[in-house]
């Protein structure tokens, strides 16, 4: 069955970046991110994707009312700007107290902000109407394995979930595994552990996955498998399409622009399990290349939109039955040719 889906595509404000990396400074004039909201809608983009200080910058200095304050204010710009917020993410990375991670710190009193930190992330995140809190782990790992109980770590972070599922009743959590960066090896690497934390949870229906094709891939894993695993468990929230090329730095390359095979490989699968139908988004985590000068850079952006959209255009005009008949004589051979070729076009 094709699916008839007309897909709703987001970003995050931090995908319109300065070009910092590791190794060098800024190298694009910043662009105010308040100014970043306008590109949205005449860059083909209806949802937001939020960590809690992009909506309100600065939130550890501010004061409960001037929280409230700022999430109001934004909520009033999404709705002018027709916008619709996809999910707020904890920052809980940046701040010295989560040198050593945050829910799996060695300090209690580390811990204790992260928790203090996450119940503001839900409570900005209701202040703009949205039930979705992306949980990406980032340290909650270790740089040696010896630096942790894993056991323990583990207990923490579903005590926590269950900790978020309680604080308030209407919201979900979308956990975005990663295998490494910036720890060297992190909890919740996968979507498997993803969903077996999801099963272990006081409410498993409010917990779901994120996949990012880069972070699959820094796994040695199949972006697609890692998708159709979440969907076959009806747990695949949303996606941050992007690329990898090999087991490097998280490099968060256009869609397709690597892997242009495997990108259409994981456009079948969410188009075959009609993904998007319920209102899920077409999520995108990309980087525009040190190198592109100007500001805003954002053909990164539109570029992997509109890769993404053609290769919803090369699915739907797959033929299925041949694909079919191919399964069933298990001719792979034929049946990888076949698909080559329609990649390629005539
Ligand atoms: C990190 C990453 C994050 C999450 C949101 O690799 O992908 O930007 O998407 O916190
Ligand atoms: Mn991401």
């Amino acid at each position: 069955m094709i699916s008839p889906v007309n897909y709703r595509f987001s970003f995050g404000p931090w995908n319109i970046g300065e070009g910092a990396d590791p190794f060098g400074p800024e190298v694009r004039s910043a662009f105010p991110h308040e100014e970043k909201f306008a590109l949205y809608r005449p860059l083909g983009f209806e949802g937001v994707q939020f960590h809690d200080d992009d909506v309100v910058p600065g939130l550890d200095d501010l004061s409960p009312s001037e929280v409230t304050t700022k999430t109001s204010e934004v909520k009033a710009m999404l709705d002018n700007q027709g916008l619709v917020p996809e999910f707020v993410a904890p920052r809980l990375w940046f701040d010295k107290r989560t040198v050593d991670g945050g829910y799996t710190s060695n300090s209690a009193s580390d811990r204790e902000y992260a928790w203090d930190r996450t119940k503001q992330c839900i409570d900005i995140a209701r202040g703009l109407d949205c039930k979705a809190i992306v949980l990406w782990f980032a340290r909650e790992g270790s740089y040696i394995r010896e630096a942790k109980d894993a056991k323990l770590a583990y207990e923490r972070l579903l005590g926590v979930i269950n900790s978020m599922l309680e604080y308030n009743e209407d919201i979900e959590i979308w956990i975005e595994p990663k295998p490494n960066e910036p720890t060297d090896q992190a909890y919740v690497p996968t979507i498997g552990p993803t969903i077996a934390l999801a099963y272990a949870s006081d409410d498993h229906t409010r917990v779901k996955g994120l996949i990012e094709s880069a972070h699959a891939s820094l796994a040695g894993l199949d972006p697609s498998d890692e998708m159709a695993f979440a969907l076959a468990h009806d747990k695949l929230a949303s996606v941050h399409l992007n690329d990898q090329n090999g087991l490097k730095y998280d490099q968060d390359k256009n869609f397709g622009s690597s892997n242009l095979r495997s990108a259409f490989n994981q456009i079948s699968v969410l188009e075959s399990a009609g993904y998007g139908t319920q209102g899920e988004f077409i999520g995108l985590d990309v980087k525009a290349m040190r190198t592109q000068t100007g500001s805003p850079v954002t053909e990164h952006l539109t570029n992997s939109r509109k890769i993404f959209l053609r290769l919803v255009e090369k699915y739907r005009a797959l033929d299925h039955a041949k694909v079919e008949q191919f399964r069933e004589a298990r001719d792979y051979e034929a049946l990888e040719f076949f698909i080559i070729e329609h990649l390629l076009g005539s």
